[in-house]
């Protein structure tokens, strides 16, 4: 039963609502290099389903928290050059995806823009905000992260994310005050990734075009 008014409801939301099923928020992105190949297939408004293979099982379990807690529907591949090792693979799926992101954007009209999210795993926390300004810049303080995960080298989780806000032309700031364990401050990162990036990138009825004072992003 629709309300008069408000978020979502009323004439005003559905003319929304309509002009979001002409315009699907989606993007398919191949990236392709000597050293890797990756696609992406995305959808914003999605329910958070996700079919992710990169050859590195502890990334797809992150990247699965980021779509699955930002409710984005994410099909991602990605083969690389594993045997030099993991690097080429995290940073170009990170351009792939921050480049998926930014595509299925658009230019950027009627967003929140900001978001942020604190999310604690057990004994880990995560923070994320980020700011979708069109102008890229990674803050990273996350110094009790480092060594193994497993099998996983936890210093390429920074590689993905500078390369994620590089080409998603974003400002995205992240920490983890404290863990003792390292699977869930990595964890608790990417669900707060999911979270802030939703958050930046939900369509606002009280936004008029671009919100900025500058008028584009
Ligand atoms: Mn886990």
């Amino acid at each position: 039963m629709p309300g008069p008014s408000g978020s979502g409801n009323g004439r005003r939301g559905r003319a929304l609502r309509a002009k979001e099923r002409r315009m699907p928020r989606k993007a398919r992105i191949r990236r392709r290099t000597t050293e890797t190949d990756v696609s992406v297939e995305l959808e914003l408004d999605g329910a958070g389903s996700y079919r992710i293979t990169t050859g590195l099982p502890f990334f797809d379990h992150m990247l699965a928290q980021l779509a699955k807690h930002g409710l984005f529907n994410l099909a991602l591949r990605a083969k690389g050059d594993l045997e030099v090792d993991a690097h080429h693979t995290m940073e170009d799926v990170g351009l792939a995806l921050g480049e998926a992101f930014a595509q299925a954007l658009g230019n950027r009209a009627r967003i929140r823009r900001y978001g942020q999210a604190v999310v604690p795993m057990d004994d880990a926390l995560g923070w994320v905000a980020v700011d979708l300004s069109g102008r890229p810049y990674l803050a990273y303080r996350a110094d009790g992260l480092t060594g193994k995960i497993g099998e996983f080298d936890s210093v390429l989780l920074k590689e993905f994310f500078r390369a994620f806000a590089t080409a998603l032309k974003a400002n995205l700031h992240i920490g983890i005050p404290y863990g003792e364990n390292t699977h869930h401050m990595a964890e608790a990162v990417f669900k707060a990734a999911g979270r802030a990036l939703d958050a930046a990138a939900s369509l606002d009825l009280r936004v008029k075009g671009i919100p900025s004072t500058k008028g584009k992003l």
